[in-house]
């Protein structure tokens, strides 16, 4: 294996990281994003670990790797992918993406498309340095969906798909609270995993691998719910997680209890919050509109030393 260079610019969004490779990006050829992501995960998943993994990394990064778009008028085209895989999207990382090209001189404010594995998105950036991201067509997929729990009994949850599939849980399980942050890891990691035992999936048979659990919020002044929510490599997402908050707002507004253009006020585990909005799309799907901010924490270029034992990271 050659040593690339491999250069990364890391930010975090509302408490939780990102790592964007800018240089040493592998050619994966041409097709969709979804193909690239693919080829991604198959012919270079040594650049995923190496990223994401200790020594480089830690389990809450995600890492965005930058690409040419497949789709027209886009400013770049994204692969994100955390500690055990890549994701199908990521709101987060697209604002800390945003704010990376920001710092790298490459956009300013205005609207920028991006192209992602499941569609375009649009991040704006603001003039304050905040990012709103136009994400993908959003739905819930099905209401209170029962779930038997070894541990728990019976656990009720919504399934929707925000750019990751979710299930939703209200007021089961620990408090929300981040004194509870094991009890809920090993709450929300149980539900995973009887979902997958059950069989319990989203459309087209994909796997649910994030899982929500919701609570009231800290101060009823500064947000409107508190969330947890467990990554698909078992870290807890430091943020408010901008995909579960647009299946979140998916799930309000199929239920009456969110009407278009209303801003919601979702807080994290940290009490960081996104803001976000639905727009009803002619299908009964929402476009859900996410507002989040990132800083930049630091750059570095890698080596890959071949006699490193953990060159490629230590695996999740
Ligand atoms: O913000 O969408 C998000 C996200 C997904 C996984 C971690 N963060």
């Amino acid at each position: 294996m050659s040593d690339p260079r491999v250069r990364v610019i890391d930010s975090h969004t509302e408490g939780e990281p990102t790592r964007v490779v800018v240089e040493g990006v592998p050619d994966l050829g041409p097709g969709t994003m979804r193909e690239k992501a693919t080829r991604f995960s198959t012919e270079h998943d040594w650049l995923r670990s190496a990223v994401c993994n200790e020594p480089r990394g830690h389990d809450a990064m995600v890492g965005a790797l930058l690409c040419e778009p497949s789709e027209p008028d886009c400013c770049c085209g994204v692969i994100f992918f955390n500690n055990v895989s890549t994701l199908n999207m990521c709101i987060h990382g697209t604002v800390g993406l945003a704010a990376t090209l920001v710092h790298m001189g490459k956009i300013g404010a205005g609207d920028h498309r991006i192209d992602t594995p499941v569609g375009v998105v649009v991040a704006r950036v603001h003039e304050d340095g905040s990012v709103t991201v136009a994400n993908v067509p959003s739905y819930r997929m099905a209401a209170e969906v029962p779930v038997e729990v070894p541990g728990w009994g019976t656990v009720r949850g919504d399934i929707a798909w925000g750019g990751n599939w979710f299930f939703l849980i209200d007021g089961q399980g620990p408090a929300v609270e981040f004194a509870n942050l094991d009890a809920l890891t090993n709450f929300t990691w149980a539900v995973r995993q009887a979902l997958g035992k059950h069989g319990i999936t989203g459309d087209d048979g994909m796997e649910i691998d994030h899982i929500e659990s919701f609570g009231p919020p800290t101060d009823p002044a500064s947000s409107d719910s508190r969330n947890f929510v467990l990554c698909p490599g078992k870290a807890y997402d430091r943020s408010p997680c901008g995909t579960g908050t647009s299946a979140k707002l998916a799930c309000l507004h199929a239920a009456g209890k969110l009407q278009p253009g209303v801003i919601w006020r979702q807080a994290g585990i940290l009490d960081t919050v996104f803001t976000g909005t639905v727009e009803e799309l002619p299908d009964g799907k929402v476009l859900p509109r996410v507002t989040g901010r990132a800083w930049i924490t630091g750059e570095s270029v890698y080596h890959f030393d071949p006699a490193d034992p953990f060159r490629n990271g230590i695996p999740t």
